[in-house]
């Protein structure tokens, strides 16, 4: 068998053994909105910003026709008068549901050459949202529209979409590059076509029917209101980016920083409702959307299948911001703000689940959350005088990386063929790999979580024993001090030069003839993200 099959099959073997590694926010392609802040008549202007954030160096940018090169972990800041407009009142014949889509081009495009994080700022005097944009191959078609919540002095009475502080709530359908066919079903079913980088809204009935948006091509949907935040007698913008449908239900743990005076806006293909969060068991599950609400916040939720192992979090041009984190109890040690470890937060649990939250205080630049071995959910917020802004943090990686944040993941490869231990440096080279060197502990035991999932059996490592001095030596020439021999092991010389790792034991070592056919593991380091 060549080494492109076994490659494959190892690959397709990967894919049934494991679920679908979850996805990250990157991209190259992106295009972004800027819903209505307050209202367009408002006498302040806004500021609407849009933040790129590089993950690897000479990295290309550009937004609308504005060219930047970055550097990894730089962030940039790009200013943009776009902004949609407000949104057509039908004629006074037209009852809800206000069944007319309003279509602009509105929209600014962000592509790059290599993958880069792309979030969206949008500040009107003291009305502040951020979104997290989501690369446009990573959209969906099917978007579950959640229940308007009920707000006082906006929802809780007669909506009327002439008034914009007492309209309804708007969906914003924002098209990818092709020309697309857009539907929102609900009571009824309204299409419009977009062309490419078109931006449609639509107005959303108070409604108990499932409503939903199926589109023909990828697009993203985002639920809005310009007005919706009430502070003295101005208000705010609310914007919350949905999640496509996904294909099965998941679990959203809910951190308890959020829980108080929350519901949560769900829908999926059974129902439609506002839930008031139980406090005493803070896990909802459903296959649609999941939207937190409380007075000032809308927060789309994170699943427990997309938790990840790297978030970033935007510099929150506010003095009062908070990171939270959602991980499973078993796994507290081992996160880091940047450079530091996170030294004993104060942890709360979320009675009925698994999962434990904090909240950090942050006032620093952009900065990585990132886990050493697991998984887990990271939100950023903040208030802003009694006003909350904040959304999800953006995804760099989803597999964990004790040495930091793996903007590309690392290789880890047990070959399908079997090969003596020289003709296994030889087979790892071929695929510009490398027989593996294990001469961290650490590494050692993320290497053996990764390979245990596999087959249990002996595989070679790139360890050998001089014949001369009888001492043994990495193949990448680090020192030879952390070990893991099996029990009793290694034997005397004449036992074998080379050395196996059993991965049905622990993943301890053992030494064995260099001639033996055995399948060697090779690897590829991380690319790592500079954090400062
Ligand atoms: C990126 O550039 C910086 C500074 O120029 C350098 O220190 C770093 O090693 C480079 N990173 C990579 C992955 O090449
Ligand atoms: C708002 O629209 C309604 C019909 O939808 C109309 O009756 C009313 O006069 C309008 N109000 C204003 C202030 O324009
Ligand atoms: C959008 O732009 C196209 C040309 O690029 C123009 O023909 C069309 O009228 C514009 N549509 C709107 C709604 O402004
Ligand atoms: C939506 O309508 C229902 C019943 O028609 C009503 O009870 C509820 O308060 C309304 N919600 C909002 C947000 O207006
Ligand atoms: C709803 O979606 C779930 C998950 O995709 C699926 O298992 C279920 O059959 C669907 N139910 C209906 C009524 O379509
Ligand atoms: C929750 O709501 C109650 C009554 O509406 C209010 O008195 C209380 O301050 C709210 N708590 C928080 C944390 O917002
Ligand atoms: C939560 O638990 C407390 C005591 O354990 C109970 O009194 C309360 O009714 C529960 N609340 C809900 C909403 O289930
Ligand atoms: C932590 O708990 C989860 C289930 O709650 C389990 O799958 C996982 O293996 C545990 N991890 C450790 C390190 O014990
Ligand atoms: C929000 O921040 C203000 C100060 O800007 C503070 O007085 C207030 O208590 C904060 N609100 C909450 C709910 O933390
Ligand atoms: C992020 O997702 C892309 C696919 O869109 C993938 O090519 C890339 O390797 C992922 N990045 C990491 C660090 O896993
Ligand atoms: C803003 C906020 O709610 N901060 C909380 C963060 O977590 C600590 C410990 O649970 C609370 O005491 C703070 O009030």
């Amino acid at each position: 068998m060549n080494v492109r099959t076994s490659r494959l099959i190892f690959l397709l073997l990967a894919a049934l053994t494991s679920a679908t590694p979850p996805g990250n926010s990157t991209g190259q392609r992106f295009v972004v909105v800027f819903p209505e802040n307050i209202a367009y008549y408002y006498p302040t202007s806004s500021q609407n910003k849009v933040w790129v954030t590089a993950l690897h160096n000479a990295t290309q940018v550009t937004v609308a026709s504005q060219t930047q090169t970055l550097n990894s972990g730089q962030t940039s800041s790009f200013n943009t008068d776009v902004e949609l407009k407000k949104l057509d009142v039908p004629g006074s014949q037209m009852n809800p549901p206000y069944e007319a889509f309003s279509v602009s081009n509105d929209t600014v495009q962000v592509t790059s050459n290599k993958n880069i994080i792309v979030q969206a700022f949008s500040m009107r005097k003291l009305s502040i949202q951020t979104a997290l944009v989501i690369p446009t191959d990573k959209l969906g078609t099917k978007y579950f529209i959640p229940p308007v919540p009920q707000i006082l002095g906006t929802t809780d009475g007669p909506v009327t979409p002439n008034v914009t502080e007492r309209g309804p709530f708007r969906v914003i359908i924002v098209n990818s590059q092709q020309q697309n066919t857009v539907t929102f079903k609900g009571q009824g079913e309204t299409s419009v076509t977009l062309q490419s980088n078109q931006v449609a809204q639509i107005w959303v009935p108070n409604d108990t029917t499932k409503q939903v948006v199926v589109s023909q091509f990828p697009v993203a949907v985002l639920f809005s209101h310009p007005c919706a935040m009430k502070y003295g007698c101005t208000c705010g913008l609310l914007t919350a980016a949905l999640p496509p449908a996904r294909d099965r239900s998941v679990k959203f743990p809910v951190p308890m920083l959020l829980a108080q005076n929350a519901s949560v806006l769900q829908s999926d293909n059974r129902s439609s409702s506002v839930v008031p969060l139980n406090l005493n068991s803070t896990l909802v599950e459903s296959s649609g959307t999941v939207v937190l609400y409380r007075p000032g916040l809308l927060l789309t939720l994170i699943p427990e299948t997309e938790f990840a192992s790297c978030f970033l979090v935007p510099s929150m041009q506010s003095n009062n911001g908070f990171i939270i984190i959602v991980v499973n109890k078993n796994s507290t040690s081992g996160i880091h703000i940047g450079t530091s470890q996170l030294q004993n937060p104060m942890w709360q649990e979320l009675d009925g689940t698994d999962y434990i939250s904090t909240n950090l205080s942050v006032t620093s630049d952009t900065t990585v959350v990132w886990h050493e071995s697991s998984t887990m959910a990271v939100y950023f917020v903040a208030n802003q005088s009694n006003l909350w802004f904040g959304n999800p943090a953006a995804v760099i990686s989803s597999t964990p990386d004790f040495r930091g944040c793996a903007v590309t993941a690392e290789v880890v490869e047990v070959q399908s063929s079997a090969y003596s231990w020289t003709e296994s440096i030889g087979s790892c080279k071929n695929e510009t790999l490398e027989l593996i060197s294990l001469s961290d502990g650490r590494f050692q035991s993320q290497i053996c979580t990764k390979l245990r999932q596999d087959s249990p059996q002996d595989v070679w490592i790139g360890v050998r024993r001089s014949s001369m001095t009888g001492d043994w030596y990495w193949l990448n020439n680090n020192p030879f001090t952390n070990t893991n021999w099996a029990d009793g092991e290694p034997g005397g010389v004449e036992e074998g030069q080379c050395a196996v790792m059993s991965l049905n034991n622990n993943c301890g070592w053992r030494d064995e003839d260099c001639c033996k056919a055995i399948r060697p593991v090779c690897y590829q380091g991380p690319e790592l993200l500079k954090l400062s």
